[in-house]
């Protein structure tokens, strides 16, 4: 039997005291979570939201918009026991990205309205990690890219999630206001500190005075955001329609959720403390911890599985040697590089992730997670195994890992069938195997030179390109069972 928990949305208020941009699932099934929590709780209407998506989808603004803004999350502890929320805190969701005929911004001047309304004191992103626009590696603003290069030239029409920010600033300072307070929620380490990076990058190129506003006047509080939500499928769906739940704007999630927050909003925020927000005065240990243990072993999963043909996270975790791997990788080469707070247990921290992983509600695809390797290697997986080769420790998981994401980005997967390769850098990374298809240890060194993923201390080291070339060569020519077999202690 299953235990089915239902919970109705609150009112609709018509205040939207944040503005968001990024309107997918992950907002929908967190952000929006925690303050449907907080109004229910407190009744306090004034922190309504108002959604835009500056990308994908404006099939999604316009159906929510269909629906009154109303939509469900089903949070899923596993298969037998599933709460339904109903949400009502989002008050409108605008489009501003590129339509079919190719004409960007929709409903541009309507959101740069609210993002500089008296009423907006705080904006929030999740637009992904290359949505800053900023080289991972350096933070360096991409100011060749041709979204960015259009913001330089036209400011006032912005495309960019930065290039937006930066103009509504601009009209608040001239309008005598405060700024906002922007809290960055991608999996981004530093994101705070990063959002802020690009938004002074690109104020500086446009006026040093607006740039120096923003830097003494404006916060940019980090986050760290946790709370599995694949992107749905039919069979997500069709459960749902079981339960009487018809919805196409709906989002599936695990039952698990986590925001920690650097307490820094000088505009004012939801007291959102007693819906589960935990605020804090540093996220980075929390950060780190869960890009390095979470993410990176998600990252693993995803290149090793998808090569061999495994489809979900549930799947992969079925099997006992991946599960091996990611307990080796989490222990031994994540959890020896964290700073934590006395009284942390990662062990316990690792058997905790392993259950959510086996979650057996979620089919969190590993296509989805292996998307946008570039932006996300160096968080994950690269800054640790910096470090662990600096104190003298080989990483034997992250150099397996490293050389399933080279060979995935070949577009194929061992058997030879074929997947799109989803990243900003893909043509160069095209470019690099059909340079180098006779010659992993030049594939390998290729890929390590690219100094926008690899921070330039790692590729120096022999260890770990000999390691990468090793494992490349074990997981091409044998396969992936006797790739994890040859790690040192799997
Ligand atoms: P999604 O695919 O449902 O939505 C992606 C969102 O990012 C869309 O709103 C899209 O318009 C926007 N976007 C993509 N590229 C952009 C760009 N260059 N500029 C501006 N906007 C852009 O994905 P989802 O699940 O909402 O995840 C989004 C982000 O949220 C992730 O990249 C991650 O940083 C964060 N997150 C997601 C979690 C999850 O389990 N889904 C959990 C923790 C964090
Ligand atoms: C995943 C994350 O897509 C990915 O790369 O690793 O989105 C993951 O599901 C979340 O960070 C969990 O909080």
């Amino acid at each position: 039997m299953q235990d089915v928990i239902r919970l109705p949305a609150s009112a609709g208020s018509g205040h939207t005291g944040i503005v968001h941009l990024g309107l997918g699932a992950f907002h929908r099934a967190h952000q929006a979570v925690y303050l449907e929590r907080y109004r229910q709780r407190s009744g306090d209407t004034a922190w309504g939201v108002s959604s835009a998506n500056l990308r994908a989808s404006v099939g999604l603004v316009d159906a929510l918009r269909e629906a009154g803004h109303r939509y469900h999350v089903a949070e899923y502890a596993d298969r037998e026991h599933v709460t339904v929320r109903e949400i009502g805190v989002i008050e409108e969701t605008l489009f501003s990205g590129r339509d079919e005929q190719g004409q960007w911004g929709r409903d541009r001047e309507t959101l740069l309205a609210q993002l500089v309304s008296p009423q907006t004191r705080l904006v929030t992103l999740t637009v992904t990690e290359k949505g800053y626009f900023l080289s991972p590696t350096s933070g360096r603003l991409l100011a060749d890219d041709p979204l960015i290069a259009a913001d330089i030239a036209n400011p006032e029409s912005p495309c960019t999630a930065p290039g937006l920010l930066v103009e509504a600033l601009s009209q608040r300072r001239a309008a005598g206001m405060a700024p906002f307070t922007v809290l960055s929620c991608d999996n981004m380490p530093d994101n705070g500190k990063r959002t802020r990076n690009a938004v002074l990058q690109l104020a500086e190129r446009r006026d040093s005075a607006l740039a120096e506003w923003i830097e003494r006047e404006a916060a940019f509080p980090c986050s760290m955001v946790d709370r599995i939500v694949p992107a749905m499928t039919e069979v997500d769906f069709a459960r749902l329609a079981e339960l009487g739940i018809e919805d196409p704007n709906a989002v599936v999630g695990e039952a698990f959720s986590q925001w920690v927050v650097e307490d820094d909003f000088p505009q004012g925020r939801p007291a959102w403390e007693a819906d589960g927000v935990e605020m804090v005065g540093d996220v980075a240990p929390f950060e780190t911890m869960k890009l390095r243990m979470l993410n990176g072993s998600h990252s693993l999963l995803a290149y090793l599985g998808a090569l061999d043909g495994i489809e979900t996270v549930f799947d992969a975790v079925s099997r006992d040697d991946l599960v091996s791997l990611l307990r080796y990788y989490m222990l031994d080469e994540a959890a020896p590089t964290l700073a934590m707070p006395e009284g942390t247990d990662l062990s316990a921290y690792a058997e905790q992730l392993l259950v959510r992983f086996a979650n057996d509600s979620l089919r969190h695809r590993l296509q989805q997670i292996a998307m946008d390797g570039s932006q996300k290697l160096p968080q994950r997986w690269l800054h640790g195994a910096q470090a662990r080769l600096a104190a003298g420790s080989d990483v034997p998981c992250t150099a397996l890992g490293v050389a399933a994401w080279i060979r995935y980005t070949a577009g194929d997967d061992l058997t030879g069938l074929s997947h799109p390769v989803d990243d900003p850098l893909a043509s160069r990374l095209a470019i690099l195997h059909a340079r180098h298809s006779d010659d992993v240890e030049a594939l390998v060194a290729a890929f390590l030179a690219m100094e926008d993923v690899f921070p330039p201390a790692l590729a120096a080291e022999p260890r770990f390109a000999e390691a990468v070339a090793a494992a490349y060569i074990t997981l091409t020519q044998q396969g992936l069972a006797e790739a994890l077999a040859a790690l040192p202690r799997a």
